[in-house]
């Protein structure tokens, strides 16, 4: 596997780190191990998660006001790999990539999949654009894609999105995520269950082109493009469709996307009883469809989530197998270092979840004792898990402190050069 930070730097960044982390290690375990934790148990999960990056994560962002491009932005699908292969090597826990079509424009599929190959990366779901219209298409998502009247129109968003699975299924992918903006700005614009109507004509035509193996994701906004009414608000469309979909089509939850205050961790509950969670796209939120980077706001919510996952995973075993995302828009920090630090916060709130003492909380539960409960879940909340996450890095060979070795290696100098700004460089798109 071919490594894009000189791997000498990072031997020579964790040799003077590591003395201290196997000190904060021991005295973690013995911790742990008096309260009766394994510590290598949790270390070898932690070695063992993975979340995806997304390929528009690693520019700049912008918001619908401005973009402040960074410096040595990706230019190309490749040189967006090459990041992702840093983030990668440097954390050890994102070998996935999700792609946006047509903002990623690939031609040659196999040369795609050897440079992710190359980098230890592959492909996780892919994603289609109906919410905007490309240079050249014929008819426009103005008043919608997938539930516009015009049945060209719909018939362009299937066939788009058929063409995004032929695509990732060339390389490798499994799945297709569907996020629409479709929806109304005025009370009446729309017959609102006739455009849910036109929704499920279009998304069972895209749902008769999945592989045997592939998912679809259905990604449910409350709003955003739309202000009025959204067709895919909330988490009971979404679960009504895939139900109308079939066994292939689940629902894909966006920690940005829900109304301010709602309990996403019992959402995250009712899909998973209901056999429905098809994968998560992880990012914060102060007001609404923020992307500012994930565990930034609220780390005890993304706590909360993954502690319905683990509940899932005691449940049912090796088959609860959700796909992981980041879905971040980076506008004041240098997108490799919020992937980095972001995918760690997640895997963080995944070893504290596996933290939660189960039998003592079904116990405090069945005795109505709500007190402990809830300390029960603090407990494993407030422990500081940075050791378990270093050290998984360490033995899987990446970077005890990925930002800092990242800075030291000089990779943003590098590619800056080698990536000359261009006037009005084009986004990586709307987030
Ligand atoms: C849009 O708000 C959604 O989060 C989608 O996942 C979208 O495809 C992605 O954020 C890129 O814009
Ligand atoms: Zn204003
Ligand atoms: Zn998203
Ligand atoms: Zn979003």
């Amino acid at each position: 596997m071919s490594t894009i930070i000189d791997s000498g730097r990072v031997a020579e960044h964790n040799d003077k780190l590591r003395g201290g982390l196997e000190e904060d290690y021991a005295a973690l375990a013995g911790m742990l191990s008096r309260r009766g934790v394994d510590i290598e148990q949790l270390t070898a999960k932690a070695q063992k998660f993975a979340v995806a990056l997304p390929s528009w994560g690693a520019g700049t962002g912008g918001t619908r006001f401005a973009r402040f491009p960074g410096r040595g932005e990706p230019r190309n699908v490749f040189e967006k790999l090459d990041d992702c292969g840093v983030i990668h090597q440097l954390t050890r826990a994102t070998p996935g990539v999700s792609l946006h079509f047509p903002w990623d424009k690939v031609s040659d599929t196999q040369a795609l999949r050897q440079q992710a190959e190359a980098h230890g990366l592959y492909f996780d779901a892919v994603n289609s654009n109906t919410f905007q219209d490309q240079v050249g298409q014929e008819h426009t998502y103005k008043y919608g894609s997938m539930t516009a009247i015009s049945a060209a129109t719909r018939a362009q968003a299937v066939a788009h999105n058929v063409e995004c699975i032929e695509l990732g299924n060339a390389l490798g992918s499994k799945a297709l995520t569907v996020w629409v903006g479709d929806g109304a700005n005025f009370p009446g614009q729309h017959n609102l269950r006739g455009a849910l109507e036109r929704y499920l004509e279009s998304a069972r035509e895209i749902y008769a082109a999945l592989p045997a193996d592939w998912n679809l994701l259905i990604e449910h906004k409350l709003f955003e493009p739309a202000f009025y009414a959204t067709t895919i608000a909330d988490w009971g469309t979404s679960f009504a469709c895939a139900q109308s979909l079939g066994e292939k089509a689940k629902c894909l939850v966006d920690l940005g996307h829900h109304a301010p205050n709602t309990n996403i961790e019992m959402i995250v509950a009712r899909l998973t009883q209901f056999g429905k969670l098809g994968g998560f796209h992880f990012n914060d939120s102060k007001y609404g469809d923020d992307d500012l980077d994930s565990g930034s706001i609220n780390p005890f919510q993304l706590f909360l989530v993954f502690n319905e996952l683990a509940d899932a995973a005691e449940r049912e075993g090796a088959a609860f197998n959700p796909a992981y995302m980041l879905d971040q828009s980076h506008n004041v920090t240098d997108p490799i270092e919020s992937l980095m630090s972001s995918a760690v916060e997640v895997q963080r709130a995944f070893v504290q979840a596996n933290l939660v003492d189960r039998d003592a909380l079904r116990g405090f539960q069945e005795s109505h004792d709500a007190l402990q409960s809830a300390q029960t879940l603090k407990h494993a909340y407030r422990t500081d898990v940075s050791a378990i996450l270093a050290m998984a890095r360490l033995r899987n060979g990446g970077a005890i402190d990925p930002v800092a070795c990242y800075r030291a290696s000089g990779y943003r100098d590098q590619v800056a050069e080698a990536r000359p700004a261009k006037a009005g460089a084009s986004s990586s798109g709307i987030v």
